[in-house]
Order: C-alpha cells, then structure tokens, then sequence
C-alpha cells in the first residue's frame, strides 16, 4: 500500500504534456501512388500524406507552422470545440488572419475531449490539395477500454487542384465538369487497393476508428462475421449501437467495438466501399469496394462473405452516452442549402441565397472592437450571413436541401442534437422520422450528411462565446461559397476574450486592419464590404447547361 503511494507521488499517473507538431507547409508535386499523373498538392515538411497526430486528454497540440507557400493558409483541428480559444478556430478572416507566406504562426490548442478528430488546411480549400491530418486523443479512463485500436482515413484525390475545379464551375454558362476528371481513394494515405491487413488476437476487443477526409463521396465500413458496436460519434460517446455497416459521409467520424472471436481457424474482411449514393454518380469510379484482411493466424484459411451490407446510419436511434435530452428551442432558423445564378449566369452555393464572402476585417475582430453594435448582425456584413447568439440560447437549424444536390454541414464551435430528419416533399408524413422526446438522450455530432430532397433538424446550446462557422464540407461547395457565421454573445468575448500578440501580428504583416465592421468602419455603415451578388434559384440556360450533362456522365449541377 505504502510503496504504491509513494510510486503515485513520483509518477504522477495524469500528466498533461505539449504534443508539439513543428509543420512547415509545403507545395508536393505527387501522383500519390495512383494511378493518374502527378499534380501540385499541399503537405508538410515535403511530405503527404501528412503524420497521425496522437494525444491524451489534457495535453495542448501545439502547431508550429512556417509557410512555405507562396499564399497564405492557415489550420482548423475539426471537431476541437476550441472552448476559450476561438482565435485558434484556424478558418482565414473569421478565427484570425490567415498565416502569411514565409512567416510563422504557432496554435496552442488545449485538448479538452477525447475521440477522433483531424486537423486540415481552412484558407482556400487547402485540405482538398492534402492538407489534413488525422488527431487522435486518448483517454486513460475511457469508458470503453479495448486492447488495440486501429484507424482508417480515408481520402479522395483529384486530378485537378481546387482553383481549377472552381473556374471550371463558375464559368457562365460553364460546359464542362471536374467530375470528367474523376478522384481515386486513398486509405491511410496509400492507395485503396493496398489496404493492409488488420491483426485479432482471441476474445480481445478492438476499437476501429473510422475518419472522412474525403471532399466528395460517402463511404461505408463493414467487417465479415464480426458486429460492430458504435461507440463514438464525431469524438461524442454514444451508448453502444450495434450495426453492420457504418456510412460515412465526409469530415464524419465513427469509432466502433469490435469483439474478436475465440477460435483463430478462420480469417476475415473488413471492406471499404466507396457509394454512388448521395453524391453525383461517376461511373468509372464510383462505386469502388477495397478489401482488406482480418487475421487471426496467418496460416488460417480466409471467409469469402457472399454479400455485403449496405445502409444509411440511422443517426436517430443512436444515443448519446452522457444523458441530454431533446432541448427546446428559443429560436429556429430556416437554412435553405440552395445553389443560384448571378445575372452573369455564375454558378454560385448559397444559404438562402446568400454566398459567403470574407470581410475585410476578421469577423473575430468585429465582434471584439465594435461594441453594442456587435450584437447586430449587419455589422459582419450581409455577405456572412451572419446570426448573432445569445450566451446558452437553444438554436434549432432546419437544414433544407429540396434540390438535387447533398451537403454534409458541418458546425464549428458546438455539436448539436438530431432531432428529425425526412425528406422535403413529403406530404403524407412517411418519411419523417423523429426522436422520441421524452427520454431519448439524441445523438450529437459535428456534421450530419442532408441527402438530395431531404432536410434535417438539428438544435444545439450556444455555449461557446466566439464567431463560428457553419459550412458544407464538400471543399467546392465552401469555394462557391457555401458557409455562414454565428457569433456566440459578442458581449462576453468583449469582456473576456483576450486575443494573443501573435494573432494581431500576422494581420499586421498582411496589412489587415484589426477593427471596426466587416468593411472596417467604426460605423453601421458597411460600403466597402465585398459585394453579395444577386442570386436566382432559376438555371438561366437551361438548354446548355443540360447538354452539359449528357455529355459527361454526372449529374448537374454539383
Ligand atoms: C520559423 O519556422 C522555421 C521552420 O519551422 C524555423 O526554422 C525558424 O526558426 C522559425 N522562425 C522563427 C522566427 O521562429
Ligand atoms: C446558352 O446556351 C446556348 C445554346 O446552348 C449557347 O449558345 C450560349 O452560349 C449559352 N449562353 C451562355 C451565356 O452560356
Ligand atoms: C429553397 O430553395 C429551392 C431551390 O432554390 C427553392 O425551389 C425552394 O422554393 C426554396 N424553399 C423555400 C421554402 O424557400
Ligand atoms: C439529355 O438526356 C435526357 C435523358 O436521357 C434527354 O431527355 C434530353 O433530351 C437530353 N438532352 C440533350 C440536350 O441532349
Ligand atoms: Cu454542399
């Protein structure tokens, strides 16, 4: 007794250490591995795909950067609620200024869930050119303990570099499509058709974790002969779930159980396939199946599964661990996910309408130096589209996609509950699928998936004063300005935030003024903010644009 006391005085069993990651972001010419030509990517220190990032609960991920590009960037560790540190939130002209070329910039970010996360490129769609990284942080007392875990990320990789994709789409009256230059998946960064085996000892338990960082498809996770028992959900614990198949949609994660059998005679798959589902369909790519293989004695004979299962996950039967019931709104928001064209036929994302653009001032610094004028929204601009939030208000978002097109929307700051989810024309109520209200502790994430002709109801509590986004994690879709800001009590930030020397600095050196509204005024007056241009719903040139499509094997308009 005596001895182990004395063995815990001496070695602490918690101690929070600095996970320091020293990154100098770099342009990497690479095919990848795959089987199409080399193109100019984003990595680190010359290298993609980039490290696994692995940390404790308590520990501070500490992010050197130096900027090697010869453009700015910048990081947001996705999922990481930055609780007192939104400056560190990482998204260009809303957190902070973005890094500039040839400087440094170091993020301190305090560690304060456990789960599966990951860190990529918020300036210019940077994570789509392979700036991403996956973020693991353990817990010691993780409630559900296993022996070994093991991680799948998955990525796709395009031919075409994001400022290509985006003139190509927003081309009047555009033509051609970058989904005539088809992506290929990468798992763990290798090529998908490399999947490495996975090894099972008898009757031990595991923990996969699944991570989409992928911009575009959806993916599902199955393993032959074992169930799989959902733990974690985008780093929140659920109750354990069990299912046989666990759908991805981009920037999602999923952790599941996986119990190993007693009798080691027979080996397994796990697989690894990509869907055509909820995304427009490419058919040379889409769908792909990878296998890998589940080993339990390399001399053991293999279980070939004659069929694979497939469906959505249903996101409304899952609980989560840690008890919350449904809250109750003190106000909802209408968000209709819809794309429209400029009077010059441009192809622009929007909700309601609205494209984002950046100010000219960081909204962070809007929110800090414009006093009570920061509680009206009009001083982000009209073109951040932004709702100013009461400290701990309940705001349920009804997330609307009557059009063809899916957005998986992701919310930086908070998770939120899903509440419903259905499909936009349904008269007769049939679709429609809600939590039952009373005792059900709802599932929350940090990005749900809205399929084409559906919707979905999500609430959460606006606990966390700061200026967050909310956007679609399809990378084009941010690019054509898919995105729109919620700050949280402008009021506390004034009174408590206080922003480091180190974050001005880097607004310095790019000359971006830290005050004053979205145009920089002291004023109500925004003249001198980017411009919202105006928007229509309706295709101006319908004939073409449906030429378009025949000729090229998607559907339009993604
Ligand atoms: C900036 O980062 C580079 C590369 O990580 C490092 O060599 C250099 O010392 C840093 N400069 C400063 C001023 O910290
Ligand atoms: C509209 O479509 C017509 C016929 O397909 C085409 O000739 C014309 O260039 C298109 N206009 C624009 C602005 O793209
Ligand atoms: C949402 O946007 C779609 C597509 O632009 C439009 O057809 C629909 O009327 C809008 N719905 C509402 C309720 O405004
Ligand atoms: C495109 O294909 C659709 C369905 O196959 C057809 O109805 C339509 O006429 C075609 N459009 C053009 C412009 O060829
Ligand atoms: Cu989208």
């Amino acid at each position: 007794m005596r001895l182990s006391t004395g063995l815990l005085l001496l070695f602490p069993l918690v101690e929070a250490k600095r996970v320091v990651e020293n990154w100098d972001i770099t342009y990497v010419t690479t095919n990848r591995g795959l089987d199409q030509p080399p193109k100019r990517g984003i990595g680190v220190n010359g290298q993609l795909p980039l490290p696994v990032i692995e940390a404790e609960i308590g520990d501070t991920l500490v992010l050197n950067v130096h900027n090697s590009l010869d453009k700015p960037t910048s990081l947001h560790a996705h999922g990481i609620l930055q609780y007192e540190t939104n400056y560190y939130d990482g998204v260009a002209m809303v957190n902070s200024c973005p890094i500039a070329p040839g400087t440094n910039f170091t993020y301190e970010i305090p560690l304060k869930q456990s789960g599966t996360y990951w860190v990529h490129g918020h300036t210019s769609e940077e994570n789509y050119e392979g700036l991403r990284a996956p973020l693991v942080v353990y817990d010691r007392n993780d409630p559900y303990p296993v022996s070994k875990s093991y991680l799948f990320a998955v990525e796709d990789w395009w031919p075409l570099n994001i400022g290509d994709t985006l003139k190509m789409m927003q081309t009047p009256g555009r033509r051609e499509s970058p989904f005539s230059h088809p992506p290929q998946t990468l798992i763990n960064g290798a090529f998908g058709k490399l999947t490495k085996p996975i090894y099972f000892e008898p009757d031990q338990t595991y923990r996969i974790r699944l991570l989409s960082m992928a911009s575009l498809p959806l993916w599902e996770f199955t393993m032959d002969g074992h169930e799989l028992y959902i733990i974690e959900v985008d780093g929140v614990l659920t109750k354990p779930k069990l299912v046989n198949v666990v759908r991805m949609a981009p920037a999602q994660r999923v952790s599941v159980l996986v119990k190993a059998k007693s009798s080691t005679r027979v080996n397994y798959q796990y697989h690894i396939n990509v869907l055509k589902e909820g995304v427009p369909f490419i058919s040379d790519v889409f769908p792909a199946q990878f296998d890998g293989s589940v080993i339990y004695d390399p001399n053991a004979r293999i279980s070939i599964a004659n069929s694979i299962p497939s469906a959505p996950l249903d996101e409304l039967s899952i609980e989560s661990l840690e008890y919350e019931p449904p809250l109750i709104p003190d106000r909802a928001l209408f968000l209709n996910l819809t794309y429209g064209y400029s009077e010059e036929k441009v192809h622009y994302q929007s909700i309601n309408l609205i494209t984002y653009q950046s100010s000219l001032v960081p909204s962070i610094f809007s929110a800090l130096t414009t006093g009570d004028r920061a509680i009206n929204p009009i001083t982000y601009g009209p073109q951040t589209n932004t709702h100013v939030i009461k400290h701990d208000e309940v705001v349920e978002l009804l997330l609307w996609s009557s059009t063809e097109q899916s957005h998986p929307i992701h919310l930086h700051g908070h998770v939120f509950q899903i509440i419903e989810t259905g499909s936009t024309n349904d008269l007769t109520g049939e679709s429609r699928r809600t939590v039952p209200q009373s005792y059900f502790s709802p599932l929350k994430r940090d990005t749900v998936h809205i399929y084409p002709g559906h919707y979905a109801v999500v609430r959460f509590r606006a606990n966390n004063p700061g200026v967050w986004n909310l956007h679609c994690h399809f990378d084009w879709h941010m690019g054509m300005g898919f995105n729109k800001l919620f700050v949280v009590a402008p009021e506390e930030m004034q009174k408590n935030m206080v922003i480091p020397p180190s974050v001005v600095e880097q607004c310095h050196i790019q000359g971006i003024q830290t005050w004053g509204n979205a145009a920089g005024h002291n004023t109500y007056n925004y003249r001198g903010a980017p411009e919202l241009p105006y928007l229509t719903a309706k295709n101006p040139n319908h004939s073409s644009l449906n030429q378009a499509v025949n000729a090229s094997r998607f559907f339009f308009p993604y």
